[in-house]
Parts: structure tokens; sequence; C-alpha cells
């Protein structure tokens, strides 16, 4: 069976690192606008690299959680498994998946908009750190700020087309086109998350309770 499966804040939640939109959340305590759309950035590129180095370290301490450990489990299984994620940390990777697609970049990763190249970050970036390729002073995080296109959309439409099972897991589904992606689809679709999500309706089934629990439940299930 061929399982799409994409993942949000909710998945790494319970690892440590906060959400974007639940009570306290990131959007409660930074200003999307400054932090997260490339205006922002141009406006103010030391506190943007603030926010992203700190989010850089905390990762760097956060552990794979057993939801994490699941989805790595099933992808290792007989399914055929395309793991799609919004998240910017590398926790799937550390939990031992592969081939995961970050549709919103990597914490460590950076780029130059100048040249458009990607290196591995050094821990902290600085506004005039100079890109190891064209020199310039024009080095930011390899992440995609509201008003950029996500990566990989055309592998995105192409496996959510192709899919027999399409599983949301932690996402609020505010934020597109991630959130369309189940409109994309003609699979049996599942949520899992804690809350129903703003798309909710979309799908066929879902389950709610921590990612913890409720995706390690569901591995086992549709490995039996
Ligand atoms: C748990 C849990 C536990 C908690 N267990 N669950 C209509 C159509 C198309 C686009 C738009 C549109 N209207 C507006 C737009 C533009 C905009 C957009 O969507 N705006 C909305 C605010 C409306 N989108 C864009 O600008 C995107 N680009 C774009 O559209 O380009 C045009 C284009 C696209 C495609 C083809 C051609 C053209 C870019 C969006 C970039 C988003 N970037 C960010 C920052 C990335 C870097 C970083 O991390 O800093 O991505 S914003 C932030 O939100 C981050 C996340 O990946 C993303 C989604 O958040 P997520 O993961 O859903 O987290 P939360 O916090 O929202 O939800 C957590 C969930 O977990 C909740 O449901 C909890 O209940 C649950 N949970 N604990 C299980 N323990």
């Amino acid at each position: 069976m061929k399982i799409m499966i994409l993942t949000g804040a909710g998945v790494s939640a319970e690892s440590g690192l906060g959400t974007f939109r639940d009570t306290d959340g990131l959007w409660t305590r930074y200003d999307l606008n400054e932090v997260a759309t490339p205006e922002g950035f141009a406006r103010n590129p030391a506190r943007v690299h603030e926010f992203y180095n700190a989010r850089r370290a905390n990762c760097l301490h956060a552990r794979p959680n057993a939801a994490h450990q699941a989805l790595a489990r099933l992808q290792r299984g007989t399914h055929d498994v395309t793991l799609i994620t919004q998240n910017v940390d590398d926790l799937h990777e550390r939990a031992g998946s592969t081939d995961v697609i970050h549709m919103h970049g990597e914490l460590t990763r950076a780029l130059c908009a100048a040249c458009g190249k990607r290196w591995d970050t050094p821990p902290t970036m600085s506004p005039n750190d100079p890109c190891p390729y064209c020199t310039a002073p024009a080095t930011r995080p390899d992440v995609v700020w509201f008003g950029e296109i996500p990566y990989a959309m055309d592998t995105i439409t192409l496996a959510a087309q192709e899919a027999d099972l399409f599983v949301a897991i932690g996402t609020s589904a505010e934020v597109y086109p991630a959130a369309g992606i189940v409109e994309l689809t003609r699979s049996d679709t599942l949520e899992l998350n804690l809350e129903p999500s703003a798309r909710a309706n979309a799908f066929d089934t879902h389950r709610f309770g921590p990612a913890t629990e409720i995706v390690p439940a569901w591995v086992d299930e549709i490995m039996a």
C-alpha cells in the first residue's frame, strides 16, 4: 500500500519543541510578520537570525519521541511510505526515517539569497555571514516563509495523487498549500491530532490524542 504522511509541529511537541498556534505556541510570543516573512527578514535580519539560532539550539537538545520512532518503523516495513514534514527540525531523521521531504525547509541548512546555493549551517548565523560560494553577505536560514513557495510541490502533488492512504499528523491545517494536500488525493484519508484541525471535515476518519500514543498505536495496527 502507498501511504503518504504529512507531519506538523504536533509530532514534535512532546519532544519539547513548541508548536506555532497552540495557546503556548511560538506565534503567541513572536510576530510571524517579523520573523517568518521575507519582508521581516529584510527589515531586521539580526532579529530573525536570533529567532532561528534559538530554535536551532532547542532542536539540538531535543530527542525524537515515540511518534517519530513509530513512523521510522513504518518506513522500514513493507508499505511504500512517503514522509513529508512541515517541520524544520530533524527529529524524523534522528529517529531513523529516510528521504524525508521538508516542504518548509530545514533548520540545519543555510541558503544564499544572492546565488541560491545551500549548505549545512553552523549552530549560529549572523546577518553579515558571507556565502561560502559567492561571498555575498546574503545568507539566510533555508526555511520557507509566508509568501514563498514550499519545496518539492511537484513531488508532493504526485505522491498525493498516487497514494492509497493519506495521513496528516499533528498539524492545525491553518497553512496552505500543506492544508490543501488532503484535497489533492483520491485516497482514504486519516487525521491523527490532539484535536480536530481546521480541515478535519475533509478527512474520512480521525483519531485524537497525543502523538506519542496515537501514532504508535496506528502504526502497530497498519503493520499487523
Ligand atoms: C498535537 C500535539 C501532540 C499539539 N500530539 N498533536 C490559500 C491557499 C494557498 C496559500 C494561501 C492561502 N491563503 C493564504 C495563503 C498564504 C500562506 C498561508 O497559508 N497563510 C495562512 C495563514 C492562511 N501560505 C504561504 O505563504 C505559503 N506559500 C504559498 O502559499 O506560496 C504560494 C504557492 C504555493 C504552492 C504553489 C504555488 C504557489 C508558505 C507557507 C510557509 C509557512 N512557514 C512556516 C514557518 C517555516 C519555518 C519555521 O518553522 O519557522 O511553517 S509558518 C509555520 O506554520 C511553519 C509550520 O510548518 C506551519 C504549519 O504549522 P503546523 O505544523 O500545523 O503547527 P501548528 O502550531 O499550527 O499546529 C500544531 C497542531 O498540532 C495543532 O493542531 C495541535 O492541536 C496539534 N498538537 N500538540 C498531537 N502532543
